[in-house]
């Protein structure tokens, strides 16, 4: 029997075979039969060593491809263009980049192709942009960045989105296929540092290579877990052969033996290098996407455990968005149930504001009093405390899309009563389509009893934004107020510690897809890229950052990419010149602030500077807060991107919660 590695290895090299061969047209009549017949041998886990040295025979069968396809020495198409026409067939309308010259053919392919380049000003910000991309509309994002440092700059931002089970297609240059490991600029070993980063990754070496490795790619991102994928580009698979030629043979020209047989095994290897680029019509339409669904025999199992219980609690995470079924969807199944339901991640807002469903407060004593808990794309995490939020007296319903999250932590701190490898949305469809309609009676009481404990911690709440801070705006008014002036058609974000976990309690979104938050990283700084890709997707939109000051650093710079490419977002500040998350547990337990403070910069100054409008509030400005939120939101409809920096003073609002 093949180990799980041997055996994904056989099937990707039975796909690479197939490729080859199919470069190769003279053996298109066998192309299919051969395939099938490799994936029997597949099938059938047997002749690993043997099929291994036929699949190798015949991949080398592709350096001999330039005997086949002539390469046109004149044409000045290039690889961008073929990365192109397979983001345009894959519903790419943008990429995101800072430049450099590995990648310029990627960006002018893109520009020529009607695909909008959006030039950033750090690395990071394009990944974190191409993840709102995918969380808000179900395409993958792309983001294009030049080798080394252009690559190590997004790090952070492809595993946040690694974690946040985000599909993003990421494109890095590298040197050059002849040059690599020889001591080029920028040469590092990209693919080592990737590797944990992306759930796949791979270097095209041939420019025939390119589209297929870019289907591949975006089916690899959007299948199972979604996640970001990384493919490696070499400068010379990326630029015209003419350019090429100059580069590699002319600069080693000289009538000696050696240079003359240096120079043919040159000219050879670009031939190759080139041979079925161009002349050869590609297939580029997307691959079909993996997704697994409920078993049957499990769903009745569901069907007959929820259909007993008399005080079910639904938990959604992240997952429960995802395609095909989509957050839309998902809510009219979810009411149809009639099940109250906690959402977290970019499950918020799923319900609506005022959905009777939805409860906001005190998770933690509901998930001790519920019969039956379906867990839907929620980990067991710290957001679970590791499993230990969990009864175990309650039956527990895991659904999740990948099974080492499914289990995570079980058998220690919790045990699942049944657990699908599933779509979320497609498990609440059929959920929905057996119990849904009023077939499940969920005990009145147990609603009513969970909504009367939200309603009071709400209205303690509000009773917390009326008390005056120390010095400045109690931020708890700020969001009380912030709130008050949303709209149907705002998308929030959230970028911050303790500013932000505070506006998590106020602040409602209104509709599906209408929160982002980092996800399970926790990283600060996602907010720009978040809002950059969010007012691509919605351009009507009202997009609103909520930032703390500190998180805010990391972001400001993008004022002048909102600028320039006229995307008007705004920004809310709560600036309490400190990074307070962390010195409030800090001076608590270890005695001292050291590193921890800010002071109240003048950001709004430093956005004007950058092309925004800026507004400060502080005490005495309790009465403008309205009005200045308005008046931001108006602007924003002008064209103009808004920052306004509140400054805000010390509540009790989040004494007690350790947060790291
Ligand atoms: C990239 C990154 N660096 C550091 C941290 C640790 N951290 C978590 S919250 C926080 C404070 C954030 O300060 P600010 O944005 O001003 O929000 P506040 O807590 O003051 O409201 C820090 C430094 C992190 N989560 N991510
Ligand atoms: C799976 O679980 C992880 C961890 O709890 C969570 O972040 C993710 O959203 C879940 N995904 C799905 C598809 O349910
Ligand atoms: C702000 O706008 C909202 C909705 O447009 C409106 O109801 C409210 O009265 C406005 N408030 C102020 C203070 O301008
Ligand atoms: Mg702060």
């Amino acid at each position: 029997m093949l180990s799980d590695e041997q055996y994904e290895h056989l099937l990707s090299s039975a796909k690479d075979v197939y490729m080859y061969l199919h470069e190769i047209e003279y053996y298109i009549l066998f192309k299919n039969s051969i395939y099938y017949v490799f994936l029997t041998i597949c099938a059938l886990q047997t002749f690993y060593p043997i099929f291994m040295i036929l699949a190798m025979v015949i991949r080398q069968i592709g350096i001999f491809a330039h005997f086949f396809h002539k390469v046109d020495h004149d044409s000045n198409r290039h690889g961008g263009e073929l990365i192109a026409s397979v983001l345009k067939a894959h519903g790419v309308d943008y990429v995101f980049t800072l430049s450099g010259g590995h990648i310029s053919p990627v960006l002018t392919g893109a520009e020529k192709a009607g695909i909008r380049v959006i030039d950033t000003r750090h690395e990071v910000t394009t990944v974190f942009a191409a993840d709102a991309v995918y969380r808000l509309s179900g395409v993958p994002g792309v983001a294009v960045v030049t080798a080394g440092p252009g690559l190590t700059n997004t790090v952070t931002a492809v595993k946040n989105a690694q974690m946040a089970e985000s599909a993003v297609v990421l494109l890095g240059g590298c040197p050059s296929t002849l040059l690599k490991g020889r001591g080029a600029l920028q040469d590092i070993d990209q693919m080592s540092l990737f590797k944990s980063l992306t759930k796949w990754q791979k270097t095209v070496t041939k420019v025939r290579d390119l589209v297929p490795v870019m289907r591949e790619a975006f089916r690899q991102a959007q299948s199972g877990t979604p996640g970001p994928v990384f493919v490696e580009l070499p400068l010379d698979t990326l630029y015209p052969y003419p350019i090429v030629k100059k580069e590699v043979v002319s600069k080693s020209s000289g009538n000696s033996l050696r240079s003359r047989l240096v120079n043919w095994y040159l000219n050879h290897y670009l031939e190759n290098l080139f041979a079925g680029a161009f002349d050869v019509e590609r297939e580029i339409r997307p691959w079909p996407v993996e997704i697994p669904f409920p078993k049957k025999a499990q769903m009745q199992k569901v069907v007959e455990l929820v259909s007993k219980a008399k005080k079910p609690l639904i938990v959604l995470g992240s997952q429960s968005t995802l395609p095909p079924i989509g957050a839309t969807e998902l809510r009219k199944h979810i009411e149809s149930l009639g099940i109250p339901c906690f959402l977290g991640g970019m499950s918020r807002g799923l319900l609506g504001p005022n959905s009777p469903l939805h409860m906001r407060q005190s998770r933690g004593l509901a998930l001790k009093e519920a019969d039956v808990v379906i867990l839907g794309g929620a980990v067991c995490d710290f957001r679970l405390n590791y499993g230990k939020s969990l009864s175990s007296k309650s039956k527990i319903i895991a659904v999740n899309r990948s099974k080492q999250q499914l289990y995570k932590n079980a058998g220690i701190f919790w045990n699942p009563t049944l657990a699908l490898q599933a779509d979320v949305g497609q498990f609440f469809k059929e959920l929905a389509e057996k119990l849904g309609n009023g077939k499940l009676s969920v005990s009145k009481d147990w609603i009513d009893s969970l909504k009367e404990r939200d309603n009071a911690k709400e209205s303690k709440n509000l009773e917390m934004a009326l008390q005056p801070a120390d010095k400045h705006l109690n931020p708890v008014k700020v969001l009380f107020d912030l709130e008050h002036t949303l709209s149907e058609d705002t998308i929030l974000i959230a970028d911050g510690g303790d500013f932000v976990a505070t506006a998590s309690y106020i602040v409602r979104p209104r509709k599906p897809l209408s929160w982002l938050d980092p996800g399970a990283f926790g990283t600060l700084g996602c907010g720009a890229g978040f809002a950059l890709g969010a007012k691509l997707v919605k351009p009507d939109a009202d997009v609103c950052v909520i930032f703390g000051d500190g998180s805010l650093g990391y972001s400001l710079i993008e004022f002048d990419t909102f600028y320039r490419h006229k995307l008007p977002i705004r920004a809310v500040i709560g600036n309490d010149a400190c990074w307070t998350q962390i010195a409030r547990e800090q001076v608590n337990m270890l005695g001292s602030d050291v590193g921890c403070n800010l002071i109240y910069t003048t950001y709004e100054q430093a956005a004007e500077g950058l092309g925004a409008k800026g507004f400060v509030l502080d005490a005495g400005d309790e009465e403008k807060l309205k009005e200045v939120f308005n008046k931001s939101r108006q602007l924003n409809l002008e064209g103009h991107p808004v920052l306004i920096n509140c400054l805000i003073g010390k509540t009790k609002f989040r004494e007690g919660s350790i947060s790291v």
